[in-house]
């Protein structure tokens, strides 16, 4: 009578336990990770060039790269040009058209900020200040014709 009640108590425990194993083995699974606010906006931003985009892949049309800063931050900009061609990073102002191809003598005005260009296979860290007004701003290299080929996005927030 006694093994009974101790099988029988040992059956439920086994079933208690593995119900709660089904139930608890989908919090266990790996959650989405959604990065904090803090997480993504860095004061660096390392960008790679390559001939002729931006970052890794080779469809900056369709599929810029976006760079997220905090308003009015001070950046350290770390150029990495992989390519054969020189590049250059810069900021248009918001809402402005970029004529296509960008030739950069003829719209110096265009730009609100844009790094010096850098030589092919070499690094280049420069300075700027984020932009005040929050938004989405297109990044375009000035060097002629690689845009719109070489472009990425610079989402600015408060
Ligand atoms: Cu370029």
């Amino acid at each position: 009578m006694y093994r009974k009640i101790v099988n029988s108590l040992v059956l439920m425990t086994a079933l208690f336990l593995a119900a709660c194993g089904g139930s608890a083995s989908e919090p266990t699974a790996t959650p989405a990770q959604q990065p904090s606010a803090q997480e993504v906006i860095a004061t660096t931003l390392d960008v790679a060039m390559h001939d002729i985009y931006f970052g890794n892949n080779n469809d900056n049309i369709n599929n810029p790269p976006v760079w997220t800063v905090k308003a009015g931050q001070e950046m350290t900009l770390n150029l990495d040009n992989q390519g054969g061609l020189e590049h250059s990073w810069a900021i248009v102002k918001k809402d402005a058209e970029i004529p296509i191809p960008y030739l950069p003598e003829s719209n110096p005005d265009l730009l609100l900020w844009q790094s010096n260009n850098v030589q092919p296979a070499k690094q280049a860290a420069e300075a700027f200040t984020a932009p005040t007004v929050a938004g989405e701003y297109v990044v375009i290299c000035t060097v002629a014709g690689h845009y719109p080929a070489m472009q990425g996005r610079l989402v600015v927030v408060q």
